[in-house]
């Protein structure tokens, strides 16, 4: 135990993270902050200092903290049926089920919690669909991701990651994935292969920086795969429900993919809650006993999701993403600043690259941390802006005060 004085020493923030740090494994490096209470954008720290949550637990808040029609949600169901595995049918999960495949414009939905989870069930979904459907030697499926994807933290997921960090002490690694450059096309032409079934991609890569691929490459990307009867996949867990200014990312390009992946704000915040969405073609491969998740479809994950996909409708929050993304975005650039090299994104998954002599985006972080921002840096030189959509434009000018303090 690191020599630390009393807890009766310490303040509620120093007490709240003596214990984290003193039982919890340290698979994270948070910022000095307690957080105790959401609404909408803001957050309130455990000394009652207030906050504007600018990263939306990297987009699981799309809805905003502790939205009232879910809080009217949760309430009702948690005393009616919280879970009854897939043994039984429960009265929540089909009418999400339509509704979310009705959204995506897709025939089916298999129901799970996390965005990791979903990702695997999408693997599975793919190789089977190339063994069944496609005819693919069996054991010979091969998947094509992109370098500094991001899509869980499963071994099988970090085994096709770019990531160093993300793969060091966790092999051996699950075969049948090829890594070529991101928005690069005729790499992935090379790669396809006959036992190709399926492409990974993230609309937009989140993780890496807030990468958007060359205009048209998505477009692209369904043609060659339509045309080599490969799945092209969507991994819309952080760029979906409405982040990006769409309801999907791919909806820019006119892309309907073979399959939606989606998470997150899925479950507004509240509950893990994810899923495939796809054809009857694709999902339709699955058996019963094939595949499932002790938690995945029950009632009270059914019950937000079916309202949080709502409250993205009624809300046109899809919309707001837009409008306020845009608006965001110029006010950004209207900052005039020695370490900015560029502001990048779309609707409201932003990101600020600094230039490599003004050195990591930590530090700036916690410059905005003390002025009453919270955002988060991603690989080092990124710092990602990331509010959630029911942010309003004064709210947003609030920010870009506080960013303009720091990186002026
Ligand atoms: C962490 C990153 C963001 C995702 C995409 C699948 C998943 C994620 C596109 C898996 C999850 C989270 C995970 C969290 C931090 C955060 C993250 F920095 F890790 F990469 F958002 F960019 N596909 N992303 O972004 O979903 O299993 O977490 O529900 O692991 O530190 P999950």
């Amino acid at each position: 135990m690191k020599n630390q004085p009393p807890a009766t020493l310490l303040n509620r923030t120093q007490e709240h993270i003596h214990l984290a740090e003193t039982f919890g494994a340290h698979n994270y490096h948070p910022l000095p902050i307690v957080i105790e209470r959401g609404q909408r954008v803001w957050v309130w720290d455990v000394e009652g200092k207030k906050y504007m949550d600018c990263l939306s637990a990297y987009s699981a808040l799309n809805q905003g903290h502790c939205h009232p029609r879910l809080v009217a949600v949760a309430k009702q169901q948690v005393e009616k049926l919280t879970l009854t595995s897939r043994a039984f049918h429960n009265d929540r999960m089909g009418s999400f089920l339509q509704e979310l495949a009705q959204l995506c414009r897709m025939e089916m939905v298999l129901p799970m919690n996390s965005g990791a989870e979903a990702v695997e069930t999408a693997i599975k979904a793919a190789r089977k669909w190339g063994y069944t459907k496609k005819g693919v030697e069996a054991d010979k499926a091969e998947i094509i991701v992109f370098e500094n994807n991001f899509h869980g933290r499963t071994t099988t997921i970090v085994g096709f990651s770019s990531e160093p960090q993300y793969r060091a002490g966790f092999g051996p690694f699950t075969p049948g994935f090829r890594i070529v450059p991101y928005g690069d096309l005729e790499a992935v032409r090379t790669a396809v292969g006959p036992n190709t079934v399926g492409v990974l991609v993230e609309p937009i890569q989140g993780e890496a920086g807030v990468v958007v691929p060359p205009e048209g490459f998505l477009r692209a990307l369904r043609e060659l795969c339509t045309a080599e009867r490969v799945l092209l996949i969507a991994d819309e867990i952080q760029t979906g429900l409405g982040r990006t200014g769409r309801l999907f990312c791919c909806e820019y390009e006119d892309v309907q993919p073979d399959m939606y992946i989606v998470g997150k704000a899925l479950g507004g915040g509240f509950y893990p809650v994810s899923a495939v969405v796809a054809g009857q073609e694709i999902l339709g491969v699955f058996q019963p006993g094939d595949h499932g998740s002790t938690f995945g479809g029950n009632p009270f994950a059914c019950a937000l999701a079916q309202e949080a996909l709502r409250i993205i409708v009624e809300e046109k929050l899809s919309e707001r993403a837009q409008e306020m993304g845009a608006y965001f975005m110029s006010r950004l650039r209207e900052i005039s600043s020695p370490h900015v090299r560029e502001v990048r994104g779309k609707g409201l998954l932003i990101g600020v690259e600094l230039k490599a002599e003004s050195g990591p985006a930590r530090p700036f972080c916690e410059k905005l941390m003390e002025k009453g921002l919270l955002c988060k840096e991603t690989h080092q030189q990124v710092i990602r802006f990331a509010p959630p959509l029911v942010i309003e434009r004064e709210e947003i000018d609030w920010a870009i005060s506080r960013v303009q303090e720091v990186l002026a």
